[in-house]
């Protein structure tokens, strides 16, 4: 197979872009496909101050890595959860990310929830009832409230992360099979601020299969994360993954177009329900100032009231 630029040997066949590309033709794919969907979906511009969640994982470091190479100013967040039960998958995750960052002579934040709130994931999940003893709906609901509230305090102007194209639609197709309206509503390669306490929302790689993303990391070196989170195994978005290759075996292009498709009939109004309005109606958590749909304490005060409330 040979490159479609220049005739040498081809490091990648993407048969869904009926493209094959060589190591350099491939890399500068990626930085410009970047590039037109940051513009495309109107992301960010080079004024913005930005923060990339980096989870010591192939995307999150390739994405830190090409917006920095197209001169975005970008800094990271790693946010330390304390998952190390057998192969220490938070202490490994986050000397990825600080070598990364050494290499790259970028700045990484660095926010240990053990320090924040005197927990970490698992032990907070132990005592919450929340997720039934999994640690998954703590943990996500922790991760997006800490770094919201980062991006804020600090004055970034958008928090971007390395979602792929596998990601959305695994997310899209659990959302599709349970018709839930509100999520796909909101389900958007872009989430403008909607309040003076949400970040604005940005995932530049959601249109990228995920051997894509792997494949970059691969080719320009990075060093990242092979282990997943130990609590991943048997995870709903892990079986609709598997579920999904087998579709784009035989039918290759079928996320990308099962996507597309879903951002074209959105932007037509085709979900334009509940979940709008509960996007819109916004309140105020009178315990952190960040938004939140019910009024009073937002969902993550209320959980970690509950658990202090337990612990007395
Ligand atoms: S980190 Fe956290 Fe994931 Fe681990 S505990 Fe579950 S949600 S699986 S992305
Ligand atoms: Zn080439
Ligand atoms: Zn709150």
């Amino acid at each position: 197979m040979k490159c479609r630029r220049c005739g040498h040997k081809a490091s990648i066949n993407m048969r869904q872009h009926k493209l094959a590309l060589c190591k350099d033709h491939y890399l500068e794919w990626i930085l410009s496909q970047t590039e037109r969907i940051i513009g495309k979906y109107k992301m960010f511009t080079h004024q913005d101050q930005i923060v990339v969640a980096v989870s010591g994982g192939k995307d999150s470091l390739a994405l830190w890595d090409v917006l920095s190479r197209l001169d975005y100013n970008v800094e990271g967040l790693y946010i330390g959860l304390g998952i190390n039960g057998g192969i220490s998958y938070s202490t490994k995750s986050r000397s990825y990310c600080e070598e990364f960052a050494n290499l790259q002579k970028s700045k990484l934040n660095i926010v240990e929830i053990n320090k924040e709130l005197d927990n970490t994931i698992p032990e907070l999940s132990k005592q919450s009832s929340r997720g039934r003893g999994k640690p998954c709906s703590v943990c996500g609901l922790t991760k997006r409230h800490i770094m919201n509230r980062f991006a804020i305090d600090k004055g970034y102007d958008v928090l971007v992360t390395g979602h792929n194209l596998d990601d959305e639609v695994a997310t899209l197709f659990n959302n599709t099979l349970n018709w839930s309206t509100g999520y796909l509503q909101r389900q958007s390669p872009v989430l403008e601020s909607t309040h003076p306490g949400l970040i604005r929302k940005a995932k530049p790689f959601c249109r990228f299969y995920e051997r894509e993303t792997a494949a970059y990391a691969l080719l320009r070196g990075i060093q990242y994360i092979y282990d997943e989170c130990p609590y991943a195994v048997g995870a709903k978005s892990i079986y609709n993954k598997a579920l999904l290759n087998r579709l784009e075996v035989d039918r290759p292009g079928a996320k990308l177009s099962f996507y597309l498709a879903f951002l074209k009939a959105k932007e037509e109004g085709f979900f334009t329900q509940k979940g709008e309005s509960n996007i819109n109606l916004l309140n105020t958590c009178p315990s952190c100032g960040g938004p939140t749909t019910v009024i009073g304490e937002c969902a993550f005060c209320r959980m970690v009231t509950k658990v202090n409330q337990g612990n007395k």
